[in-house]
């Protein structure tokens, strides 16, 4: 049995003034509950540090070079990697990554107990436009201010378990998930920052929004064999509102844990990682059953 106790640390609306070193200490005391519950590892959203500023239109992006990081850890983060160092514990969340070459991804990183980043992951599916677009009522302009990302989906084994990481949109998409389950993945973190409108979803409401999302991560964690945690920076962000529904996933698809508020909240879950065996070696034996000469069309367009 590979028994651990995992966590989300779902985090309220980040406003536009909140500095680095503030969200680190919002970041930190749900830390420290979740190392009371035993918690030994810890997912935090997308963006965690910073507000969703991808809902503002600058002409010059560079004028949003500020929200991004250009070294990772850097000072307003140590004290974090820290904390865990202590507890020895694991974690994972997502920031603006600025590389030394100018390029600047939505990025996510696992961190190891011992405080290393063990690995990095650039947000593949970026939703959203590049442009001003006036007729919308709400702006997502994620693709102005990020390349997609270059990493592709890979595995780590870390604290004994296989981990990959999605980044919110990606985990509408079935092939995120799959390319981390022919690596045999046993943990898939997602951190989102899903608007609960935009001007293209008028009609969609809430409640669906929240049934897609938890959808998308029940059906990815069971078809391939795996846990998830997926994880919400929510609420409400400078007037905008940010859906919730943090959620803890079994390898069957079943919720474990959810989260019921939409500030800062902790979730927890014992997971036992020998679980994700059983699917593995029986359905979704991916080796006895999956027919990939019918499948050229979805790599080929
Ligand atoms: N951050 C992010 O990728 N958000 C998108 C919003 C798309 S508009 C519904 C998401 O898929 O949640």
């Amino acid at each position: 049995m590979r028994k651990m106790m995992i966590a989300a640390a779902q985090i309220g609306g980040i406003q536009k003034a909140e500095s680095r070193e503030a969200v680190v200490a919002r970041m930190i005391a749900l830390m420290d509950a979740a190392h009371a519950q035993g918690v030994k590892f810890l997912a935090y959203p997308e963006m965690t540090l910073t507000t969703f500023f991808p809902r503002f239109y600058v002409e010059d992006r560079a004028e949003f070079d500020h929200w991004f990081e250009t070294e990772m850890p850097n000072a307003a983060v140590q004290p974090l990697f820290d904390r865990a160092r202590d507890y020895g514990m694991g974690f994972t969340f997502g920031y603006c990554e600025l590389t030394p070459e100018g390029q600047h991804f939505n990025t996510s990183v696992i961190v190891s107990p011992e405080g290393e980043i063990v690995l990095t992951y650039r947000k593949t599916h970026l939703p959203g436009h590049a442009e001003y677009e006036p007729e919308r009522t709400h702006q997502h302009l994620e693709k102005r201010y990020f390349l997609p990302g270059d990493t592709g989906f890979n595995v780590a084994r870390s604290q004994d378990v296989l981990m990959g990481m999605a980044i919110c949109n990606d985990r509408r998409w079935p092939e995120s998930w799959r390319v981390m389950g022919l690596q045999g993945v046993e943990l898939v973190s997602i951190g989102y920052n899903t608007p609960s409108q935009n001007n293209l979803s008028k009609t969609e409401g809430l409640e669906k929004r929240l049934y897609h999302h938890e959808l998308s991560v029940c059906a990815g964690a069971y078809q391939n064999s795996t846990y998830a945690i997926a994880v919400a920076k929510c609420g409400m962000e400078d007037g905008n509102h940010m859906i919730g529904g943090s959620i803890i996933v079994d390898p069957d698809g079943f919720v474990l844990a959810r989260a019921t508020g939409e500030g800062d909240e902790l979730i927890v879950a014992e997971a036992d990682f020998d679980k994700c065996a059983f699917g593995k070696s029986t359905v979704f034996n991916f080796a006895a059953h999956r027919r990939i000469e019918h499948y050229g069309l979805i790599a080929s367009q």
